[in-house]
């Protein structure tokens, strides 16, 4: 790998695929279809990109009990394991409505309720990462979402996988289609005859679902819109050259377009990094998208002081960071900008990929500097109290009623001052 001064070209930041303007119109026409035509304009999709011909898409009871025949034991209790300390991280999350009364009587507050229904999108493909579906349904049922609904692509014989079946059951999540693209989408967002719409869509996809997902927004909520992983490395001199190589790896395997950076103040960490990156990357079976990853959009930043390691780091805003410094925690303080930050030799990223309990949908593009990874959160939303006493109102009435007339707006200072004690009369 090339090692550049960290002077040089930061930009590692990609913008989001917005498509081509035949893709979008290609969305825009399919979600026309769904939303008028429920779920014939489905079949007839899913026969069209999917080539099966589905009459009813609902996942039965017994494809999920057959799914489970092609899952070892073993691998069951990894997953359930995984759950459980992702169920463990999120309620940690879960925030309370709260009220404050003040002295002249007024009560005002914040009244959190979870959403009524959530659709999920699982990609198809090899994309379709288990652990994903847990990352997204657990936030969703920590809040309390009383519906779920999960969407896939059908494979060519009609089913969906094994492993995506029996993810979804173990969460419990009863309600699954086999529907993919661009038509899970409309479907989710508007509703057909067979399934009623949600009120949020999280979940991965390809550029169809994304752009799909980019015009129902505001119709439905949305989750965000995932670019390729990335992982940046911020080491000292104490790093070990190894371990960071094969993590820099683990995310340039996701996807040609991930990233992964290592930002540096030591020469010699920097040479060593970049030959076991060239040497672990020879033995990888994702070799070819690996390498074009490290190619790409990978690099090696050279800092001429710890400080300014760090301040490229905040440049970057990475999905994740990691940490690997003689005194990680007293770095941590100076981070303002990283989805997730991994602390220590022994958080390879992989570890919250999948099993430390922290969700793995993070911001990706840079948009770390002004969002937060998937939580429970994102499956409520808040109202506002206002209880004002009498005694609050007679108090200040006068002032809303001023204000309201330096906005012009006179109907709103009457409606305040019908109610002052002078004009009760
Ligand atoms: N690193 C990806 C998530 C993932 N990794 C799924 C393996 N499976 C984005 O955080
Ligand atoms: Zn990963």
């Amino acid at each position: 790998m090339n090692i550049i001064p960290v002077t040089k070209d930061l930009s590692l930041k990609r913008t989001i695929d917005q498509g081509t303007a035949d893709q979008r119109q290609a969305v825009s026409e399919i979600l026309q279809s769904v939303r008028s035509n429920g779920d014939e304009a489905v079949r007839q999709y899913t026969k069209q990109f999917d080539h099966v011909d589905l009459q009813d898409t609902l996942v039965t009871e017994a494809e999920l009990e057959a799914a489970y025949a092609s899952v070892t034991e073993d691998m069951l209790a990894i997953i359930r394991e995984a759950i459980e300390n992702i169920q463990d991280f999120h309620q940690r999350q879960v925030q309370q409505t709260w009220m404050t009364t003040k002295e002249d009587g007024t009560i005002l507050g914040q009244k959190v309720t979870t959403l009524d229904a959530a659709g999920v999108y699982v990609p198809g493909g090899r994309a379709a990462y288990p652990s994903s579906i847990l990352m997204n349904v657990i936030p969703a049922q920590v809040a309390g979402v009383k519906r779920i609904v999960m969407t896939s692509p059908p494979q060519q014989d009609g089913k969906l996988s094994d492993i995506v079946l029996v993810t979804a059951h173990e969460l419990g999540v009863e309600e699954i289609h086999k529907i993919g693209g661009a038509q899970a989408i409309g479907a989710l967002a508007y509703g057909t005859e067979t399934m009623k719409p949600v009120d949020k869509i999280v979940g991965p996809g390809n550029i169809f679902v994304a752009l799909a997902k980019q015009l129902v927004f505001g119709t439905v909520d949305i989750d965000m819109i995932a670019g390729p992983s990335e992982v940046a490395v911020l080491a000292d001199e104490t790093g070990n050259p190894s371990y960071i190589a094969a993590d820099m790896l683990s995310q340039a395997e996701h996807d040609p377009m991930s990233s992964a950076v290592l930002v540096t103040d030591d020469r010699t960490l920097a040479e060593a990094v970049s030959r076991e990156v060239t040497e672990q990357l020879q033995t990888l079976p994702k070799k070819e998208i690996a390498e074009a990853s490290i190619n790409d959009f990978g690099a090696i930043y050279l800092a001429e002081s710890f400080e300014e390691a760090i301040d490229a780091i905040n440049e970057l805003a990475a999905e994740h960071l990691e940490i690997h410094a003689a005194h990680p925690w007293d770095v941590l303080p100076k981070i303002r900008h990283a989805g997730a930050i991994f602390l220590g030799e022994y958080s390879s990223e992989p570890v919250g990929d999948y099993f430390a309990g922290p969700n793995h949908v993070l911001p990706t593009n840079g948009t770390a500097r002004f969002s937060s990874p998937l939580n429970v959160e994102d499956f409520t939303k808040k109202s506002s109290i206002i209880s004002y006493s009498k005694q609050a109102l007679e108090a200040n009435g006068k002032k809303i009623a001023a204000f309201a007339r330096l906005e012009d707006l006179e109907a709103h200072a009457r409606a305040v001052e019908k109610r002052l004690e002078a004009d009760n009369g």
